[in-house]
């Protein structure tokens, strides 16, 4: 099983800027546990940050036959992208949505999220633990809808 995992906007600054709302840790960090966390699920990721909303898309659009599943932060882009819900809706992969930041204790511009509704689900607010999480929750989707077929 392959999970394609991304990260939106400013994520490759993580560990450098910010560490009181976005931990300390960097995105390779991140990564780092997240692989370790995949071997254990004993399934592969395959992570892509980029700063670009055309590049998400283009990734969104690659998945398909090639991963079965999507773990997405999308930075800002949650909150105006239009097009990455487009994308994710399109290729009808499942996938969960997760933030670092609790984004419904923080401004009111960061309560809405494109993604959420066309997602299995969200997680939110528990630093680098939210991609663990995710990532759990995500192969637990994919295997039990799996063996219901
Ligand atoms: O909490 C999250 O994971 C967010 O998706 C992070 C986004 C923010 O726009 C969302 O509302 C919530 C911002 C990522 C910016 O990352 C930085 C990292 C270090 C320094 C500055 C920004």
């Amino acid at each position: 099983m392959s999970i394609l995992v991304l990260h939106g906007p400013n994520l490759n600054l993580l560990g450098q800027r910010e560490p009181g709302i976005y931990g300390s840790l960097t995105l390779d960090a991140i990564n780092n546990l997240l692989a370790a966390t995949a071997e254990t699920l004993k399934v592969k990721i395959i992570p892509l940050q980029s700063n670009h909303e055309g590049v998400l898309v283009d990734a969104i659009h690659q998945a398909l036959g090639e991963h079965h599943g999507i773990l997405i932060n999308a930075g800002a882009y949650t909150h105006t992208s239009v097009a990455i819900r487009d994308a994710i809706a399109a290729v009808n992969l499942p996938t969960v949505e997760v933030h670092l930041s609790n984004i419904y204790r923080r401004e009111e511009f960061r309560h809405h999220s494109y993604l959420a509704p066309i997602v299995v689900g969200q997680i939110s607010g528990f630093g680098a633990q939210s991609y663990l999480l995710g990532l759990q929750a995500l192969v637990n989707h994919l295997q039990v809808t799996s063996s219901q077929k």
